[in-house]
Order: C-alpha cells, then sequence, then structure tokens
C-alpha cells in the first residue's frame, strides 16, 4: 500500500507491506517512485506502525469516577458531553465553554474540515489553538500584508542561489512552512550548484552545521538584525521591487524605519558584528535569486511579528517575492489560494479581549497561554469553566504547563478529543478516542499551501477500524450536533450546503454556470470528508468542475495515484491573489509599525543584557509531546539533557556528563548536562515535549524516558506582544550544579 506519512509537514511517500486479515505491518519503507520524497523517509515514519500498535492507545471511550477510568459506550459517551457542555453554555454563557485544538489536527483531513464547523457552532471567545506556540506572528503579519492569515509565501528553495535561515532547523525538523521531504540532501545539492546557505541561530544547529556560513545570534534579536540589513540595501541602493512595485504600499515608512538601526546600532542586541551584517545584506543582494526564510525561532520570540514580518519585507525589497528562486506562493488544488472578489473586510483584530489580562484577539484566538489564568482569575461570571481539548496536549506544550494543570483541576467540565491517557487529557471528565493514520483515508490538506511545489496526494484507508470506532472528523461532528441540539447526519448535510452554495453559482469563479443540484448528484455518495474533498477538488483550479469526461481532478481520478501527484514548480501569482482592501501588498501595516518604538526601546537594554538564556532543541525522534510512547522512537540514552557552552559550564560549575538545575521565574528542572561549543555563550539549549510520568497518566513507555518539561520554565506571561504568541525561545535562566 502507498500513503503519505502523516507525521510532519514533509509528508513522504511511504511503501507499507501488511497483511491486511492479521491487520498487521509487515514493514514500512520510503517510496522511491513518490516524486516528492523519493524514497526517504525519517525514523518517525515507523510511527504509524507504533501508533497504530501500541496497547496504551485509547481505543475506547473513558469516563472518569472517582477510582479511576471506565471504559463506556459512545451514545453514553457522546450524550454525556453533549448535555455537560450545553448545560454550562446555557446557565454562563457561550464564552464559558472553550477549546484548545492541537497540532495532529492539521495533519488529517476530516479532522481539519469538521475542525471549522465545530468553532463556529462553539462560537466562543475562549478559542485557543496550537498556533499561538507556533506560528501565530506569520499568520498576522500575512493577513496585515496579503489579506489572508493562510497565504504564507513559501520558499522556492530547489531554484534559489541564496539561503539565509533565521531560526529553523529544517534538517531536524524537516521543514516547517516549507513543505520539502529531505532537506540534507536538497541543502547539498543546492551547495554543489554553488547556492550559498547561511544559517544565523543561537545554536549550531544541524542545518547550521551543513551550511556554507552560521552566525551566531542572540536568542529573540533577529527583527534588529533584520533592520540591519534593510538599513544596508537603502543606504547602498540596493533596493529592487522589481513588477511588485506597481502594487506594493509602504516602502518609504519601511525606509524611514530602517535608519534607525544600522548595523552598529545593532551589534550589541545580536551580538553580530556590523562587518558581517553589512556583508551578509550585500551579499544577500547580490545574488541573482535569494530567499530570506524565518520559522520557530523568529516567531516565538518577544519580536515575533515583528521579526516575521521583517523577513517578508527583506524578500519584497530585494525583488526575491513572488519570482522563481524566492518566496512564493503555492496553488493547492482545493483551492485555498485562488483569487477572490469578495472585500475581506476590517482586520480581525481586538474585537475582544482576554478578561484576565485584557489581551486582545487575533483572527477570533486568545494565546494559549492566557488559558490558565483565564479559568483561575476570571470572574465567577465570566471564568473558563469548561474546556475541550482536541488532539491537544498543552499541559507539555504551552507556557507555564505546571500551572495549567492546576488550573485544568478547577474546571467544572473537561473533554478530551485524543488517543493517549496523558499530562492534558489525564484532568479530562471523559476522553473520546478517534481512529488513528492506518484507520483512515487521508489527503495532505494544509500541505498543499505550504509545498515548494504544487502537489496533491491522496492516501487510503489501510484496516479497517474496530467496529466501534469513531473518526476523529466523526466525532467532532457528533459533539457539534449535539450543541445545536440535531443529529451528525443532519449537521452533515448543512455542512456540505453550505460549502456548495460557497463554490458553485458564484460570480467570478471556475464553477459559476454549474448547477448546484448536479453537483449534488455528481459528488461522491458517501457522509464526511471524502465528500467535501470531492466538492473541493473538483471546483478547484485544476478540477474537472463537474463535467462528464472532464479532464480535471475528482477524488475518484486522485484515488487511483499511487503516488503523491507533482503539478509542477511555484508560479508567480501576484497581484491576483492579494486579498488586502486595495490589492496591494501593504509592506508597512500601522499595527507593526506601531510596535518598532518598543524594538527601539529595548536596544541598549539588550545590547547590555548578559542573563543566561535557555532555547529549545528539536530532535529527530521527538514529534512535539506525542511520540514518546513507542519502544522504536526511544532507544538509546537520555535525550532530554541541557547543552551548555564550555565557558558558561565553568561559570555554572557544571560539567559535561554532571547533573544541573535550570531555574526560571515559573520553574526549576534537573537534567544531565552535555557541554559542547555548539551552543553560543550564554545560550543553554533543551528539548521540548518531555516531562512525562505524571501520576494518572497511561504511557507505560513515555513514563519511563520521563525527562523534564521545558514548558514549566516557560514564562506564560511573557507574550510576542502583537499576537500574543508564547515566547518558547530566549528564557532567562539561572544553572548550577544539581
Ligand atoms: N517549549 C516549546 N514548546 C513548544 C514547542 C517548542 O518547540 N518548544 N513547539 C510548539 C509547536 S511548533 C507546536 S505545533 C505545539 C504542539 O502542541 P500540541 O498540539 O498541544 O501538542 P502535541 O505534542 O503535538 O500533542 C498532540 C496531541 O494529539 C494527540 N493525537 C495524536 N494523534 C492524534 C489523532 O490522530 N487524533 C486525535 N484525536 N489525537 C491525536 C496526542 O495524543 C497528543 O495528546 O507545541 C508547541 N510547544
Ligand atoms: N523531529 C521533529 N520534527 C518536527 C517537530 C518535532 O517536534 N520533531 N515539530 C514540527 C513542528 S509542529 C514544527 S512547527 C516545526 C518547526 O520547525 P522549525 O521552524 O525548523 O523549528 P526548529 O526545529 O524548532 O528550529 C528552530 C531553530 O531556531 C533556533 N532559535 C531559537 N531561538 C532563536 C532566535 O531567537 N533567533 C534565531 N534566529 N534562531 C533561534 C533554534 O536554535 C533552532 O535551531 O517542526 C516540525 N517538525
Ligand atoms: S520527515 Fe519523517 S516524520 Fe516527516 S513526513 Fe517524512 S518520514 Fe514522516
Ligand atoms: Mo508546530
Amino acid at each position: 500500500m502507498w500513503r503519505s506519512c502523516p507525521i510532519c509537514e514533509a509528508s513522504c511517500g511511504l511503501v507499507l507491506e501488511v497483511d491486511r486479515s492479521d491487520k498487521k505491518v509487515l514493514s514500512i519503507r520510503g517510496d522511491d517512485e513518490d516524486p516528492r520524497s523519493r524514497g526517504y523517509i525519517c525514523p518517525k515514519a515507523f510511527a504509524v506502525r507504533g501508533v497504530y500498535e501500541d496497547p496504551d492507545r485509547i481505543r475506547r471511550p473513558l469516563r472518569r469516577r472517582a477510582d479511576g477510568w471506565d471504559e463506556i459506550g459512545w451514545d453514553e459517551a457522546l450524550e454525556y458531553a453533549g448535555t455537560r457542555l450545553r448545560g454550562i453554555r446555557e446557565r454562563c454563557g457561550q464564552h464559558a465553554v472553550g477549546t484548545y485544538i492541537g497540532n495532529p489536527t492539521g495533519h488529517d483531513l476530516g479532522a481539519m474540515l469538521y475542525t471549522t464547523p465545530f468553532i463556529q457552532v462553539l462560537d466562543t471567545q475562549r478559542l485557543f489553538t496550537g498556533a499561538t506556540v507556533d506560528q501565530f506572528p506569520k499568520n498576522l503579519t500575512c493577513r496585515l500584508m496579503y489579506g489572508d492569515a493562510w497565504l504564507f509565501p513559501i520558499p522556492d528553495i530547489d531554484r534559489t542561489d541564496f539561503f539565509l535561515v533565521l531560526g529553523a532547523n529544517p534538517l531536524v525538523s524537516n521543514g516547517s512552512l516549507m513543505s520539502a521531504p529531505n532537506m540534507r540532501a536538497r541543502i547539498k545539492q543546492l551547495r554543489c550548484r554553488g547556492t550559498k546557505v547561511v544559517v544565523l541561530d543561537p545554536r549550531r544547529s544541524e542545518t547550521a552545521a551543513a551550511a556554507d556560513e552560521h552566525l551566531f545570534i542572540k536568542p529573540g534579536a533577529d527583527a534588529y538584525l533584520l533592520f540591519a540589513m534593510l538599513n544596508v540595501f537603502f543606504a547602498e541602493n540596493l533596493i529592487d521591487l522589481g513588477r511588485l512595485r506597481d502594487f506594493t504600499e509602504g516602502v518609504e515608512k519601511v525606509s524611514e524605519l530602517a535608519r534607525l538601526f544600522t548595523p552598529e546600532i545593532v551589534a550589541g542586541p545580536t551580538g553580530i558584528p556590523a562587518g558581517d551584517t553589512r556583508r551578509l545584506a550585500r551579499e544577500f543582494a547580490a545574488a541573482e535569486r535569494a530567499i530570506c526564510y524565518g520559522r520557530f525561532g523568529t516567531c516565538t520570540q518577544e519580536f515575533g511579528s515583528l521579526a516575521s514580518w521583517l523577513v517578508d519585507v527583506v524578500d519584497i525589497l530585494t525583488g526575491n517575492f513572488d519570482r522563481a528562486g524566492g518566496m512564493m506562493f503555492p496553488r493547492p488544488a482545493t483551492g485555498q489560494a485562488e483569487p477572490v472578489t469578495a472585500d475581506p473586510g476590517p482586520v480581525p483584530y481586538g474585537r475582544f479581549r482576554s478578561r484576565v489580562r485584557g489581551f486582545p484577539e487575533f483572527d477570533g484566538q486568545l494565546p494559549a497561554a492566557v488559558m490558565a489564568e483565564e479559568i483561575e482569575e476570571a470572574g465567577d461570571d465570566d471564568r473558563l469553566r469548561a474546556l475541550i481539548t482536541v488532539a491537544g496536549n498543552p499541559v507539555l506544550t504551552t507556557p507555564n504547563g505546571k500551572r495549567l494543570a492546576r488550573a485544568l483541576e478547577k474546571l467544572d467540565f473537561m473533554v478530551s478529543v485524543d488517543i493517549y491517557l496523558n499530562e492534558t487529557t489525564c484532568h479530562a471528565d471523559v476522553i473520546l478516542p478517534t481512529t488513528v493514520h492506518l484507520e483512515h483515508e487521508n489527503f495532505d490538506f494544509l500541505f498543499q499551501s505550504t509545498s515548494v511545489r504544487n502537489m496533491v496526494r491522496y492516501s487510503p484507508q489501510v484496516f479497517d477500524p474496530l467496529p466501534d470506532a469513531k473518526h476523529h472528523w466523526e466525532v467532532l461532528l457528533e459533539l457539534t450536533a449535539r450543541l445545536v441540539g440535531t443529529t451528525a447526519e443532519k449537521f452533515d448535510e448543512m455542512v456540505v450546503a453550505g460549502a456548495i452554495a460557497t463554490f458553485i453559482g458564484r460570480p467570478g469563479t471556475p464553477c459559476e454556470h454549474v448547477d448546484p443540484d448536479d453537483v449534488r448528484r455528481k459528488l461522491v455518495d458517501v457522509r464526511g470528508p471524502e465528500r467535501m474533498l470531492d466538492l473541493l477538488l473538483r471546483a478547484g483550479p485544476y478540477g474537472d468542475r463537474f463535467e462528464d469526461d472532464g479532464e480535471g481532478l475528482s477524488l475518484a481520478k486522485l484515488r487511483g495515484k499511487l503516488h503523491a501527484l507533482d503539478l509542477g514548480p511555484l508560479e508567480p501569482r501576484l497581484p491576483e491573489i492579494l486579498r488586502t482592501s486595495d490589492r496591494r501588498i501593504q509592506l508597512a501595516p500601522d499595527l507593526l509599525v506601531g510596535d518598532v518604538d518598543r524594538l527601539l526601546g529595548t536596544l541598549e537594554e539588550r545590547g547590555r543584557d548578559n542573563r543566561l538564556v535557555l532555547i529549545g532543541r528539536r530532535q529527530l525522534r521527538n514529534m512535539n509531546s506525542w511520540l514518546h510512547n513507542l519502544p522504536e522512537l526511544m532507544s538509546g540514552g537520555d535525550r532530554c539533557t541541557l547543552v551548555v557552552n564550555p565557558e558558561d559550564a565553568r561559570r555554572s560549575g557544571i560539567a559535561n556528563g554532571g547533573r544541573a538545575r535550570v531555574r526560571s521565574r515559573t520553574g526549576e528542572v534537573a537534567v544531565a548536562v552535555e557541554v559542547s561549543d555548539e551552543m553560543m555563550p550564554g545560550v543553554v539549549s533543551l528539548p521540548h515535549g518531555f516531562g512525562h510520568g505524571a501520576s494518572g497518566t497511561r504511557l507505560s513507555v513515555a513514563n519511563e524516558h520521563a525527562g523534564v518539561s521545558y514548558n514549566d520554565m516557560a514564562d506564560e506571561n511573557v507574550l510576542d506582544a502583537l499576537s500574543g504568541n508564547a515566547v518558547l525561545n530566549g528564557i532567562p535562566v539561572e544553572v548550577f550544579p544539581a
């Protein structure tokens, strides 16, 4: 069987040898014929078997009793959850019920498509997602600059001559907002072709080690550095917008601001000598085709929105945007990035605020970092009383997780849609499990929009689920229907009718003259995500538009393809797909410009600041917090170690192989030490996602390799001031011998 790997964004092609009668996976290997991954896989590919077989995985709904958990039937579980949630909404208002949606949602078509109606029906001001511990600054800046929070520019990496990477480690993460399997081979190939690869990172990461050049940068200082590069571009007449000049607003404003940040002024806060910054800027501007790419590290910091913004500004002002070898916009087959005629209206920002610290919403979301206080400290008439976690483990993945764990115990009611009894779900009153990867069809919905080449990928179901199992979308649909007071079948019909009304017969779209009744007859005849997918594909840019014998895509046609379907290189798409009100790129949005004073205000202080700070470190065999229960990924020694520069180790009195205590404002942990000059002096590093072993969890393997939780040390009070993204890097800590 052929499938794509659903664990990370790269979505590599897999070949599975299976025994279907015995429901056993005999082997997993990389698919040599997959045009995207060409045989490449990483060790996490084995997780699709590991999770499927894991005896600790939850297979039937669990209800909490005084002395443990009872397996219960689906009717009872859904009725119980629905009744309690409805009761709290009726008594205390809709905002008393909140939800936290986690990362695996983005890897499952059904979860993606049915989360939207679920959120709409909840209609709560307590919507939290993993986005606010990840890429929310990028969402904000894309909304401000291009008019859509999900219109991300993606590196056209294979055609570039200069690849500048800030705050990303694609050799380990396998790429984020840059879906491209086997980054090691790609980078090697690029360098053979003469492309220069430069990495700015406080740690000599795996990617930095494979690059032409690595510069240490102090955590949180990217916005200064990027402004200084812009300063050089303006001072030395290196600005060239090319065809973007005709539809870009705000160059003058950026020039004014950049004047304030010379390479000399930012040398203190960045730790990068002015000469290096100047040279970097000149080399970047001189390259025929260049990419400035920033990701997790440039988002999860106090100036996350400014840094994310300036990354794009550097690309735009050097003519490296929306053209081959620069940053480009993919064209997903399901139509997310097609031109739209409707005015997007004002930026959805600050329409309401969190109750306790008054943080403004963006796009309907509040920062995950305020969750605990909304439970514990909001007034009795207004507190968050019930929470639904969906495929998320915020106790280990959001700042001050220990506090959150305590707060969850104070909820009136908690539901978790999840497959493990882990550090978060152990606080729930009822756990609703879903089928896992091999038990359902899939389509890489999100990663078409982040792929470095246009592509579509369908993955078939491998095994029938247990007779009484439910898919993720079914669980969400059942819960949603119960909140509305209707049946799942009826609600699903409403969802499809809504989608048909959106995509069919709308003036100015490819299916303007298609008959909605005809569409309904022709769609695949099943409930759920496959029917929606068929609609989106057929109405999408490569679709058959519901013509009989049409050439274009449909689900039926896609089901016949064993491997990913390559739809060609990325192509220029601007200005057609801009969604800003005036259909122009907003290079200097007021909200971002307004935050530059804060950046200026911290220049001196940051230059002087020599406190020790903590940053994270992804590891090839982790996926955030949730693959630690698979023995095949947990062999070898303790991975949850603190890496310390030799100078800092000496100063702190700790040694390689010894143990250290790490203390921040919020927490303290004890870990094993590795001393290495891969760390910038003044910076220590620890992986996240560990910290298992909590009582009440059912993770027999993970609890044996418990480690400590990074997020016990991340401070829930320090956020990116604009987007509310958590600051997960650059946390001031003290380190001393254990
Ligand atoms: N300090 C620090 N914190 C971080 C990060 C960091 O680098 N450093 N990274 C951040 C990032 S980028 C992210 S995306 C977040 C992730 O944060 P979360 O999404 O909160 O956490 P995960 O560890 O991905 O947990 C996934 C959960 O989904 C469940 N699950 C897995 N598969 C399925 C499924 O098919 N169905 C259902 N229903 N449940 C499933 C797992 O059991 C687990 O409970 O963490 C963030 N937190
Ligand atoms: N193996 C594995 N792969 C994963 C995941 C996983 O947990 N494990 N998680 C997946 C998810 S959900 C995501 S979002 C992606 C993220 O993927 P990436 O965006 O590639 O993120 P990271 O691998 O965390 O790399 C961030 C880098 O930023 C550096 N850094 C820290 N602070 C700063 C700073 O202030 N400035 C600069 N310039 N650099 C800084 C860190 O040292 C690190 O090398 O990875 C995905 N892939
Ligand atoms: S890089 Fe690894 S985890 Fe990511 S899709 Fe490929 S095989 Fe799966
Ligand atoms: Mo993420």
